[in-house]
């Protein structure tokens, strides 16, 4: 399968060393997305037709990150019935907490699930999209398996001095 299962979208070219990070954590995983800037402000006919068009597109889920007054998750996930995943990105004046606020409160009827803000919050958006994915597909399930283990073997028993 060659088309996008998965979208990612950020607000601003300068989202994207953080959301770099939800791309990278796919390609690790052998999961097909796209990227696009798609700005709930700055390109609002864009994030129209990227909602209206993303289920029939064969996108399984929509990862999406913004910073500051960060409507970009919630108003995608009013467009599409899609899951949206949403990343608040670090910003300068409020160190995310605005991004984060501005993700997380939404209305009854259309959610979107948050993650933790920066770089963090954008591979596990990442990981979380996989999970998603895996429920429906064996091998990328065993991958995700593989992926985890991994993790849990490098994390050493004892601490040392640096
Ligand atoms: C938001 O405004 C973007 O998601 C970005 O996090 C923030 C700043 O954008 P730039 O001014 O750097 O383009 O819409």
């Amino acid at each position: 399968m060659t088309h996008p299962l998965v979208g990612i979208i950020m607000g601003s070219q300068s989202d994207w060393p953080t959301m770099r990070e939800a791309a990278d954590m796919l390609d690790q995983l052998g999961v097909v997305y796209e990227k696009r800037i798609v700005s709930a402000h700055r390109t609002p006919d864009r994030l129209w037709d990227y909602g209206k068009t993303a289920a029939t597109r064969g996108l399984q889920v929509i990862i999406a990150g913004a910073g500051g007054a960060a409507h970009l998750p919630g108003m995608m996930a009013s467009k599409t019935r899609v899951p949206v995943i949403g990343v608040p990105v670090q910003t300068k004046a409020l160190g995310g907490v605005d991004s984060l606020y501005s993700i997380l409160q939404m209305p009854r009827g259309f959610p979107v699930a948050t993650m933790a803000i920066g770089a963090a919050g954008a591979a596990n958006a990442g990981l979380m999209a996989v999970g998603i994915l895996a429920l429906q597909d064996p091998a990328l399930a065993a991958r995700l398996d593989a992926w985890r283990a991994a993790l849990s073997a490098a994390i050493p028993e004892e601490p040392v001095d640096e």
